[in-house]
């Protein structure tokens, strides 16, 4: 399914009347306080997010999975499905896959339909926390951790394949997310898994090609509930550290423990040049997948005060790889996914609203008040006509959430795939 741009035109029309009011309203009080909101909204139309290629169906918990229907079963149905979310948002102009869910099959067959969405292909992920088809060995105690050197290198080897499947599609990263932990106290000799761990990502980062990075993803439990290898932030800058110049740090939002500083974490790693890529969603637990701003939308605009604080003043933290890690039990994943990407560029839009040399000054004078003052009075703008500004220069809908409801894609999409069809993934 493609949508057609005349129809979102047409959808468009019934609310751009109501859309120009409330942009001229907010774009001259914008302006009057100082503010460039032609800048701003380029900023936002730039501003393009991955879409991971194993939430385009139904999540589901290991208790059960309840399907939308009309989910994709091929790498091309899943491009399309990117297509519709970039078409209606223009901020998804990226997917990434994870591999062995996603290989393709014809690989330039895959690239054509893409390049004809205007999707281009993100970091890459390796899996080496699920056993594959015919596998050798098994991953159930650790991979790059085990204490086996057969598997190490049957997991080294999995993530040179990965690389090799990314450099054909254009991708310029590798993703590493290790399940790697045990279960019970005594069961990982700590040091041992860690070393083993490292001596194996060099291996990996040996085989990276010259223009790519490796993002070493952490998180501090799940699935393995008494210790992890690459626990946090800390442990995957001495991994990336210990590989080079081209490792670095990778972020995701779920994976914290409750009422981690993440804004102070992503400041420092880019102070020092380490903060690679970003998963966002959102939680009340842990690793939740949930959408993102849906829980803490304050926290993630202070995460994003800091990441815009980062792009204008740390030249030695490269661009960032940008990606929605969530995942969809009860919605609809198209729609969470736009809920999702809505989220983000609210969050972003604010950000670009703190007056950071009045925050600097204030700072520097210890005016405590003002500073939360400058900081709040960028949170509480309602920033909404700036987005669907953004979008609509684009060719995107004023509401893609409505426009999608309206468009009934689902609906089409069951048609056109019927309804039992099953997305690889979690
Ligand atoms: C992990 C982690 C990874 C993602 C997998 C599916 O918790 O967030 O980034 O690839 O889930
Ligand atoms: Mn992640
Ligand atoms: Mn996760």
């Amino acid at each position: 399914m493609k949508i057609k741009e005349e129809h979102i035109l047409d959808f468009n029309k019934a609310s751009l009347e109501t859309h120009n009011d409330s942009f001229d309203f907010l774009s001259s009080k914008l302006s009057k306080n100082g503010h460039d909101v032609q800048g701003i909204i380029s900023r936002l139309a730039d501003f393009q997010v991955a879409i991971p290629s194993w939430a385009l169906g139904a999540g589901g918990t290991r208790f059960g999975r309840f399907s939308f229907f009309g989910e994709p079963s091929s790498l091309e149905q899943k491009i399309e499905d990117v297509g519709v979310l970039h078409s209606l948002t223009q901020t998804a102009g990226a997917v990434s896959l994870h591999i062995p869910w996603d290989i393709p099959s014809d690989y330039n067959a895959i690239k054509e339909k893409a390049d004809a969405l205007d999707i281009k292909f993100d970091a890459v992920n390796s899996n080496t926390f699920q056993d594959q088809k015919n596998a050798k060995e098994t991953y159930k105690y650790g991979s790059l951790s085990n204490t086996s050197q057969a598997v190490r290198e049957q997991a080294i080897q999995h993530n040179l394949d990965v690389i090799k499947i990314g450099d054909k599609l254009g991708s310029k990263a590798l993703t590493v997310w290790l399940a790697d932990g045990s279960c019970f106290p005594g069961q990982n000799n700590f040091q041992t898994a860690f070393q083993n761990t490292q001596d194996s990502l060099i291996d990996i980062y040996k085989g990276l090609p010259d223009d790519w990075k490796m993002l070493v993803e952490y998180k501090p439990y799940e699935p393995n509930f008494y210790s992890t290898v690459i626990q946090d932030w800390g442990a995957s800058l001495m991994l990336a550290n210990g590989c080079g110049d081209k490792a670095y740090t990778l972020v995701d939002l779920g994976h914290h423990l409750p009422n981690s500083n993440i804004e102070q974490i992503v400041s420092i790693l880019q102070l020092k040049g380490k903060l690679g890529g970003f998963h966002f969603n959102d939680s009340k637990y842990g690793d939740d997948d949930l959408t993102v701003g849906s829980i803490k939308p304050y926290a993630l605009f202070l995460i994003f005060n800091e990441l815009v604080y980062g792009m204008a003043n740390n030249p030695q933290n490269p661009d960032l790889a940008w990606m929605i890690d969530a995942s969809h039990n009860v919605k609809d994943p198209l729609e969470d996914l736009i809920q999702s990407l809505e989220a983000i560029q609210e969050a972003y839009a604010k950000a670009l609203l703190i007056d950071q040399a009045a925050l600097r000054a204030a700072q520097i004078d210890n005016d405590v008040v003002k500073c939360q003052e400058i900081l709040q009075g960028a949170y509480r703008t309602d920033v909404r006509p700036l987005l669907e500004r953004a979008r609509l220069g684009r060719g995107g809908a004023l509401s893609p959430i409505q426009a999608y409801r309206s468009l009934d894609v689902r609906n089409s999409l069951i048609k056109e795939r019927g309804k039992n069809t099953v997305a690889t993934g979690l």
